[in-house]
């Protein structure tokens, strides 16, 4: 496509399907047409795929997620049609600018952290590898809430990312799939004396399929994202609206459409909430639906499900889906049971993203009961038969029982999905090598005993495209130059760039891309949040979601104990090396512990940043509203990449690996990927610090107390004190209150008792940063050894172990 050809589709857009013109237009109209006109470059190759890939009746993936965390669209399309420079010139002979029109694009926020963005990121692997493969999810009309800062406290608006329509999507209502819920279930005996079950739901709602492309790199292939939007149906509608009752009827209406309003904000804490399960029903029951309906329906053709697809549970979200599919084939398609079984346990897969007990869904049954009747029988009698077969193997062992039954008796009788998910699947795997072992040995200890085989790792991976070629544009021009193009689909090859590691014009070149970064994002970060940062000084960064177990508040404690120190004189305030500690994270609205935090670190950011004895030395830089776009500026700026977790809690982290991929330096405990990161890295180029897994259990099991470390230790004494004498809070010693006595008598993560081991680090690393060409070395040795972080190995790794599913390429 030349320029010439771009511009005239691009107004030929604005006129028919905008219609205005360019003198009228408004900067929505612009940002829509010029969507449009790339996404019809892509419209053929969609086509096609689908086309070939029904043809060869290939093995779908079919990735499941209640989440996909997407992050502006434009720049990635562009990627993959090859039409970026195109784009720019068409906009530039229009006399329009393009960046300001790409800066129009609200991004998807359609998940909470890493959970969504790791689905993501797989669509996109699974895309570039010509697997053929669809990923299903919800189209919530509000994503992940916009946070602010209110007197330095977290807010929360709503995001409206659809106000102004999405010209990436492609709705079907026609092939909208009813989706039903509550009402009774009937039990009759058939001829052959089989139990034939009828459920009657007393509601429904249709479920409108969205479709998104997937486009591959380097390859002709697009996949799909169909994503599902709740639509009152219209018998539903109907029969209230002839009762008479026009008010009633618009309430219905609200109340299906409310399914996928919005995103539930909380990450890693599930709050059990009916609604909630609605969703998780509904995106799940469509999908199958949509795809059991591709592979046909007679019993000849669903027998053939294992060979046509493989389902991939992203989390416990969409397990319900397991029941789902055993009440197809057993009610709807009358499939014997133990042959439903056989097939829906070779269809589904689990992988499990925590640690935290208090992580793992658990559904009431009264609930699940009530919503869901015919799903809950068909639970009961999953558990019933399981436990048969467990009494059988483990005989006289009813503690075992009552720990692996998917019904958990107290506090509250509930469905653990948990374990409905590794009864119903035929592998369960971990997000990283330390999460897999401890999910087997520890989580699910009992399963891993009963089933060896069904425990498998996958380490978690990042796109290389987003994260590095599109995020990067810089190093990505100077690694090219250096060893070649191909690492974009094969990130493997960055280790040719470990000789130029020893290249001292290399090493400056590559410091040059990362000191224009750092300025790129100190413009970003002064015209988007008014923050002034200097690119002199280090940026430490620390960015995701706020958790205790992620611990911020060491982060915190150390830059508090630097200003402690300096205040008593301790150290001159002009040997500091200048530092700038950058946060990014978004506590759930309902989690008031994180919300606290977040409200002291702007307090402790307010007081120093404004503080002249530390004569800008010392800075936090707290934007709000972290998100995809806001990283994709910070991670390629940033130095250094704060992965200090307790021991045990992350299960992987995704942001490690985007920051060595990007040349930053982590300091980190030996938790989730952290581990593989420091291994392939090498220990040199990392900053080790904190308990390991063991010692944290052993810690505990001795009974912690963090006191103690409060009183041996004089700086941390002196940064809990000063925060305790409200220096941050003018003065007022209840502000921080509950962070304080949390820290004193709590503690459940750790903080203190890393303390000092995390300083230790910090002044490691100041000294190593001294020495610019030296860290420049280790830092290209970071992106040189972190080829094994792309998700395209994930992907593979997935297909080796779990999938199975061949690469259909388009000719
Ligand atoms: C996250 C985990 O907390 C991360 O360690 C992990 O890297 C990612 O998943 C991806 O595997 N996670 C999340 O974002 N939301 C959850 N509900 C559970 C885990």
């Amino acid at each position: 496509m030349t320029v010439e050809t771009f511009s005239s589709d691009f107004i030929a857009r604005l006129r028919h399907s905008r219609g205005v013109d360019l003198e009228t237009a408004s900067q929505n109209d612009l940002y829509s047409a010029l969507a449009w006109t790339v996404r019809k470059n892509l419209i053929d190759r969609w086509l096609e795929t689908k086309k070939t890939q029904a043809a060869q009746k290939a093995k779908v993936v079919a990735y499941l997620s209640a989440e996909y965390l997407l992050g502006a669209q434009l720049n990635n399309m562009l990627l993959a049609s090859g039409l970026e420079q195109t784009a720019r010139d068409a906009m530039a002979s229009l006399g329009l600018d393009f960046d300001k029109l790409a800066s129009v694009e609200v991004e998807p926020g359609l998940g909470n952290g890493g959970l969504g963005r790791l689905a993501a990121c797989f669509v996109d692997s699974l895309a570039t590898l010509d697997i053929p493969a669809i990923g299903y999810g919800i189209r919530y009309q509000h994503g992940i809430f916009r946070q602010t800062f209110v007197d330095g406290r977290q807010a929360e608006q709503p995001d409206n990312w659809l106000e102004l329509g999405s010209p990436w999507e492609l709705p079907h209502p026609e092939a909208s799939v009813t989706v039903r819920f509550g009402g009774s279930v009937a039990h009759a005996t058939s001829a052959t004396g089989e139990d034939v079950a009828t459920w009657t739901p007393s509601w429904e709602v249709e479920a409108v399929p969205y479709n998104y492309l997937v486009p591959g790199y380097g390859t002709a292939n697009v996949n799909s994202l169909r994503l599902w939007s709740a639509r009152a149906t219209q018998s539903f509608d109907l029969q209230i609206f002839n009762s008479g009752d026009y008010e009633a009827a618009v309430r219905a209406q609200t109340f299906a459409e409310n399914i996928s309003q919005v995103l539930y904000p909380e990450d890693s804490t599930p709050q059990g909430k009916e609604l909630r399960l609605q969703q998780q029903y509904f995106f799940v029951a469509a999908s199958l639906r949509d795809m059991i309906e591709q592979v046909g329906t007679s019993l000849d053709a669903l027998r053939t499900l294992p060979e046509r697809v493989v389902f991939q549970l992203n989390d416990t979200h969409p397990v319900i889906a397991i029941p789902e599919l055993m009440r197809l084939l057993v009610d709807e398609y009358s499939v014997a049971w133990d042959e439903a079984w056989d097939i829906t346990r070779s269809v589904f897969n689990y992988t499990c993203h925590t640690l935290l007990p208090e992580a793992l869904e658990v559904w009431p049954v009264e609930l699940l009961g009530r919503l869901l009747p015919r799903h809950m029988e068909i639970i009961f009698r999953i558990n019933d038969d399981f436990i048969a077969e467990l009494r059988e193997q483990r005989p006289h062992d009813e503690l075992l029982v009552r720990r692996m039954s998917i019904i958990q008796e107290q506090p509250l009788r509930a469905v653990r999905m948990a374990h409905l998910a590794t009864i119903g699947s035929t592998k369960v795997n971990g997000v990283a090598a330390l999460h897999s072992e401890l999910l087997k040995d520890k989580v699910l200890v009992d399963f891993s005993n009963l089933w060896p085989g069904k425990f498998t790792n996958v380490t978690n991976g990042v796109t290389p495209r987003r994260f590095v070629k599109l995020a990067n544009p810089g190093l990505s021009s100077l690694i090219d130059e250096a060893i070649g193009t191909g690492w974009v689909k094969d990130l493997s090859e960055l280790r040719q760039l470990e000789p130029l590691a020893e290249d001292a014009e290399f090493r400056a070149r590559f410091r040059d891309v990362k000191y224009a970064n750092k300025v790129r994002f100190a413009k970003v970060l002064q015209e988007r949040d008014g923050i002034e940062v200097s690119p002199d000084a280090i940026f430490d960064v620390m960015v995701k979601r706020l958790h205790e177990y992620k611990r911020q508040m060491l982060k915190l404690l150390h830059v508090v104990s630097l200003y402690d120190r300096v205040l008593k004189g301790d150290f001159d305030p002009t040997t500091l090396t200048k530092r700038v500690v950058l946060f990014g994270a978004k506590a759930a609205p309902g989690y008031l512990m994180a919300k606290e935090i977040i409200a002291l670190i702007n307090a402790v950011g307010k007081t120093i940043n404004s503080d002249p004895r530390l004569d800008g030395r010392l800075r936090i830089a707290f934007p709000a509203n972290y998100n995809v776009t806001l990283a994709e500026k910070l991670i390629p700026a940033a130095d250094v990449s704060e992965q200090i977790s307790l021991a045990g809690k992350e299960a992987s982290g995704t942001g490690n690996m985007k920051f060595a991929l990007n040349g930053a330096l982590t300091i980190g405990t030996l938790d989730g990927a952290n581990v593989e990161i420091r291994e392939l890295v090498g220990e040199d180029n990392f900053f080790l610090f904190g308990l390991t897994e063991p010692e944290v259990e052993q810690l505990q099991s001795a009974g912690y107390q963090s006191a103690k470390y409060y009183e041996s230790n004089p700086a941390l004494r002196g940064a809990i004190d000063l925060i305790a004498s409200g220096a941050f809070s003018n003065g007022d010693r209840s502000a921080f209150e509950r962070v304080v006595s949390d820290l004193l008598w709590h503690d459940r993560f750790l903080v203190l008792a890393d303390f000092e081991s995390y300083i230790e680090a910090q002044s490691t690393l100041e000294s190593a940063y001294a020495d610019q060409d030296a860290w420049s070395r280790a830092a290209v040795l970071n992106v040189a050894r972190s080829g094994f972080f792309s998700s395209d190995r994930s992907i593979r790794d997935y297909l080796d172990r779990i999938w199975h599913a061949p690469a259909v390429p388009l000719r």
